[in-house]
């Protein structure tokens, strides 16, 4: 019940109509532009921009990466591979991989697949029913809508923090029961929080398309990051401008979009990548928790 409160707070922006840019931006802990790097073209990035390209995304594990406009703007994308690594297959991916998000209106595609509507798309992790999720989701803008389209993002930790100052026992369950996601033909079980190496990694998704098995010890606190993710006091929420490439550590930050209006066209080239690459030794995934104490019996 307190998720639909929250679904139809985030429903009441719909389209963006009352957002301004200006006022998003100023409610956001992170000014946006502390994350932009601009370049003229990733397949010609200098060492400095390298170097730079990793500090942001260990820093703040997502990157808004802005290019000079080109005749293929996919190059840049697909160009990314040699520091993010192989590219990940999606059921709806083009022979690059590639896959689209935009409005499809009604067709196959979108029985199962929010991202091919112009529908809102709630807060999640790519791939949960994935036995192994990409490491690195990249979205490149090629068309923004006029209105709404709004890009939302949810720091794991800070829902690992939350629940670890509200909801202690919740989150202990969390970590320690696995719950099963399925979409189509792929499931995968795995507990919300995982740790590795003393770095936490998140999955997380739920919204009709999808099903989740979920046991009953654990409703209650997947209900309490339902709310807590699609609450817009914990998003960071920004616009996508054409020509650029938010990358994101689909590990540590959550994402989702507002809806956009059905006559507008909005277009985004998806790319996944395994985060397996000759830089890889550059890349941070997961965040650690500023507490270690729910660690122990973890590897
Ligand atoms: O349309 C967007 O901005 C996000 C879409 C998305 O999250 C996805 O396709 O997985
Ligand atoms: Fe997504």
């Amino acid at each position: 019940m307190m998720l639909t409160d929250n679904l139809q707070r985030v429903k009441r922006d719909e389209f963006g109509a009352n957002l301004n840019d200006k006022e998003i931006l100023e409610a956001s802990k992170i000014e946006i532009s502390q994350v932009t790097l601009k370049i003229s073209q990733v397949a010609k990035i200098s060492n400095p921009e390298q170097q730079k390209l990793f500090e942001i995304f260990n820093k703040f594990k997502f990157v808004i990466l802005e290019c000079e406009p080109l005749p293929n703007l996919q190059e840049n994308l697909l160009a990314l591979t040699k520091f993010f690594g192989s590219v990940k297959r999606h059921k709806r991916s083009d022979k690059n991989g590639i896959v689209p998000v935009e409005n499809l209106g009604y067709s196959p595609a979108t029985t199962d697949q929010i991202s091919a509507t112009n529908q809102m798309h709630p807060i999640h992790t790519d791939g949960s029913f994935d036995i192994e999720p990409p490491k690195i989701v990249a979205m490149q803008c090629e068309i923004p809508s006029k209105n709404g389209g709004f890009s939302q993002i949810v720091y794991a930790e800070s829902v690992y923090e939350y629940l670890r100052e509200n909801h202690l026992q919740e989150l202990d369950k969390l970590i320690t029961h696995p719950l099963t996601i399925t979409r189509g033909g792929q499931t995968a079980t795995r507990a919300t929080f995982v740790a590795q190496e003393g770095r936490i990694s998140m999955t997380f998704r739920a919204d009709s398309v999808i099903s989740i098995a979920i046991p009953p010890q654990l409703g209650k606190a997947y209900n309490i990051i339902k709310n807590y993710v699609n609450d817009p006091n914990n998003q960071l929420i920004f616009k996508l401008k054409a020509n650029q490439i938010v990358l994101l550590d689909n590990t540590s930050v959550l994402h989702g979009r507002t809806s956009f209006p059905n006559n507008e066209v909005r277009k985004l080239n998806r790319l996944w990548f395994d985060g397996i690459s000759e830089y890889s030794r550059h890349l941070q995934f997961g965040f650690i928790p500023k507490s270690k104490m729910l660690l122990c019996g973890q590897n």
